[in-house]
């Protein structure tokens, strides 16, 4: 399946992009771009040198399966460690949190993360952020099936500008609370994380809250490792992104052609994924415009960036940007290797 990229013209306020039949979940649309510039946004990043392709494009069907098969690798501590820590202090989260809100899981995938915190906050509304519309609809469908909750879906792509101002604004009463985990943030550069964290805080006023996840500095080794699976799960997961390309673009990547590498760039704290050529080859793009692309032996495709924080610099970038009061949980590690901050103006 292609990334589902939204091909309606872009629209000055939220709609509603489907009928208002009550069986259908409630999808509001928030894409400012549509589906040519996307694409000629990809195309623009391939033709740059270093060729560059955006981590979005990671997760169509097949991805979003390879995805889910390295968050249970021995290597990939992230996902685990986040979970501990929630299941560990969930009474005192739980007891942190504003209760009542309007739940907003950004970047919510299936919605799975954020399901046994929505009654145990008394949660009154789920929102659901995704840059996916198919599986947004999913997610909303099965989360109509085990609970009452009114739930919304907004196709939104975080890198860009987006605003739930107006549709918060239909439940005065309930204070936002933003739920990011998994450490997404980190695929942001600190520039446009910092004005994402920005805008975040913008919906935060009468009470609202952020609760984020953050993997933290650690051995590079250890960070490597969980980019770099033994089974080369990140490996059919990095060129994966080839094929997504391929049916976007009508391009012939050949994802064998290319090898995988991760390596932690210490200078900027981030472990970059990479996609080297194995051989010098021309690769053809046939659309929005006819195009070659050619590679040298060893040259790079730079497919991701996920920064790695110290506590203390994540809490500084938080105060920066407006959350004054901060609560921090970690692993039991010792400098821990992973945070969950709850953040409040
Ligand atoms: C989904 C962005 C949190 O950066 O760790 C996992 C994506 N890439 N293995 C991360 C990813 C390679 C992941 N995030």
């Amino acid at each position: 399946m292609a990334i589902p990229i939204s091909s309606r013209r872009p629209r000055a306020a939220l709609a509603p992009a489907g009928g208002r039949r009550v069986s259908r979940p409630r999808v509001l649309r928030q894409i400012a771009a549509d589906a040519v510039e996307e694409r000629s946004q990809l195309l623009a990043g391939l033709l740059e040198r270093p060729a560059r392709i955006d981590p979005k494009y990671f997760y169509d069907a097949q991805g979003s399966a390879l995805y889910g098969a390295i968050t249970r690798l021995e290597e990939y501590y992230p996902t685990r460690t986040e979970a501990a820590i929630l299941k560990e202090h969930r009474e005192a989260i739980c007891q942190a949190l504003p209760a009542q809100a309007q739940w907003i899981d950004l970047g919510c995938g299936d919605g799975e993360k954020a399901l046994d915190w929505l009654q145990a906050t008394r949660a009154q509304r789920y929102i659901g952020v995704d840059t996916a519309e198919p599986w947004l609809r999913t997610t909303l469908r099965g989360l109509a099936k085990t609970s009452a909750i009114e739930a919304i879906g907004v196709v939104a792509d975080l890198s860009r500008a987006w605003s739930l101002q107006h549709l918060l604004a239909e439940r005065p009463q309930a204070p936002a609370l933003f739920f990011y985990p998994g450490s997404s943030i980190g695929n942001f550069s600190p520039a446009a994380s910092r004005a994402l964290l920005q805008n975040i805080r913008r919906h935060c006023d009468d009470g609202g809250a952020l609760l984020i996840g953050v993997d933290f500095v650690k051995d590079r080794r250890v960070l490597e490792a969980a980019y770099d699976d033994a089974l080369g799960v990140t490996a059919a997961f990095n060129r994966n992104v080839l094929r997504v390309v391929n049916g976007l673009l009508d391009a012939d990547f050949e994802p064998a052609a290319f090898a995988h590498l991760a390596l932690f760039n210490e200078a900027e704290s981030r472990i970059e994924m990479h996609l080297l050529s194995r051989c010098a080859q021309t690769v053809r793009i046939g659309a929005p415009a006819r195009a070659t692309r050619n590679f040298e032996l060893g040259e790079t495709i730079i497919t991701e960036y996920s920064h790695k924080y110290t506590a203390q610099c994540f809490s500084q970038r938080l105060t920066m940007a407006g959350f004054t009061r901060q609560t921090l949980w970690t692993d039991g590690a010792d400098p821990p290797w992973y945070g969950v901050f709850l953040a409040t103006p």
